[in-house]
This record gives C-alpha cells, structure tokens and sequence, in this order.
C-alpha cells in the first residue's frame, strides 16, 4: 500500500531515485504500471536490472546531478523521522542518492515504525586499513557477504546507543567509515507507512 501510494507522487518528465529492498520491489511495477516518461537512477544493480525489465528508463548516477524525488525503504523509523537503513548493504549509495533528491519518500510497512532506534547500524568501511577502523569503532561485526559494488566492506555497528545524531556524527568523522545507515529527519521528506489498507502519511520536509 506504502509503495503503490508513493508511486502516485511520481509526476511524468520527473528524474527518480530507485532504493533498494523487498518494499522497493513493490514499488517497481507500482511505477512502471503508471507508463510515465520518467530517468531513473537506481541505487543497487539489483534494482536497476528489476526496474528495467520491467521497462523503466535505468540510467548511470554519472550523467545526473538532481533528482526530483528519491523512494526507498527503511529498516526502522523513529517517531522524530531518523531511520535506520542498509539491511540489503545498498545504504551508501541510497544515501546518495536521497541527498540528491528535492523530496525523499521513505516506504514501510507496520513493522518498520519502532520507538527508538537500535543496533543494528549498518556501516560501509573502507578495506584498507580495516582492522584499525573496526579497533576505533569498537562493537563492529562484518558481515559475511560481498564487498560492495565500490569496493567497501558491509558491517554493522552492534552496541547499543542513545542519541542517533551523536552515532551518526561519531560515524562520519571515523577514517575509514565511508557510510553509515542512520539516515536523519532533515533527509526525509515523506514517510509512508503501510497499515493494513491504509497509509498512513507523515511529512517531515518540503
Ligand atoms: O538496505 C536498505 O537500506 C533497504 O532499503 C532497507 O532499509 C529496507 O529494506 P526492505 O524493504 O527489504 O525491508
């Protein structure tokens, strides 16, 4: 319900950011079904390959600098509009590709919504260096899966914390941390959240 609502934001001759995730597939065909002439740029190979086979326009983040609207789920979502993302390990490049958007429509289900934010925060580390990032950080696991498609190594920051804006910005200024899954409410535009038939809609932005 969440992506078929956000799929009606979307207006014809409009450049739009894909995220990536088992929400974001059903947004894909919500989209395509609608027959705009719409760009797209997508946030992992996984959507691109969904979006184009089902014959949206998929072009490189290279040739495009602003999106109008970005849609994308969420792992969690606090009441004050902080999110946690990167379950799927795309949260660099979704990160990127919100900030790049005028409007970043965020997607849920009822299980989404929590009161407050916990671990785990996925983080992207560079690979060089990597045992003296994670001896920084401290309480870091990695993940046992592929490095990210710029090379980055997926892991998650597994202690708990209070306040999401003080992780964040102790996450951004660590050598070696090139992105990290909190997302804050000054990113998100709408949030869309899935209840049974209804959707229920906050908007935090512009
Ligand atoms: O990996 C991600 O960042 C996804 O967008 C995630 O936050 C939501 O994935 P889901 O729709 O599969 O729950």
């Amino acid at each position: 319900m969440a992506a078929e609502a956000a799929a009606l934001l979307v207006e014809d001759g409009m450049k739009v950011g894909l995220g990536t995730g088992t929400t974001v597939s059903y947004l894909l065909p919500a989209l395509a079904r609608r027959k705009l002439s719409i760009r797209c740029v997508a946030t992992s190979e996984r959507t691109a390959e969904a979006a184009a086979r089902l014959g949206l326009s998929v072009e490189s983040f290279s040739t495009i600098s602003e999106l109008d609207i970005a849609i994308d789920g969420a792992d969690q979502v606090a009441p004050d509009g902080w999110l946690v993302k990167g379950g799927g390990g795309a949260h660099t490049r979704e990160k990127i590709v919100a900030a790049a958007a005028d409007r970043f429509v965020v997607i849920a289900d009822s299980s989404k919504p929590t009161l407050v934010l916990h671990p785990p925060v996925p983080v992207e580390l560079l690979n060089f260096g990597l045992p003296a990032t994670l001896r920084t950080l401290g309480g870091v696991t990695v993940r046992d899966c592929p490095l990210s498609p710029d090379g980055g190594v997926i892991a998650d920051y597994m202690a708990a914390f209070g306040d999401p804006a003080e992780l964040a910005a102790r996450l951004a200024a660590t050598p070696g941390v090139v992105g990290h899954g909190l997302f804050g409410p000054d990113l998100v535009s709408v949030i869309l959240v899935g209840r049974g038939d209804e959707v229920e809609q906050r908007t935090l932005g512009s």
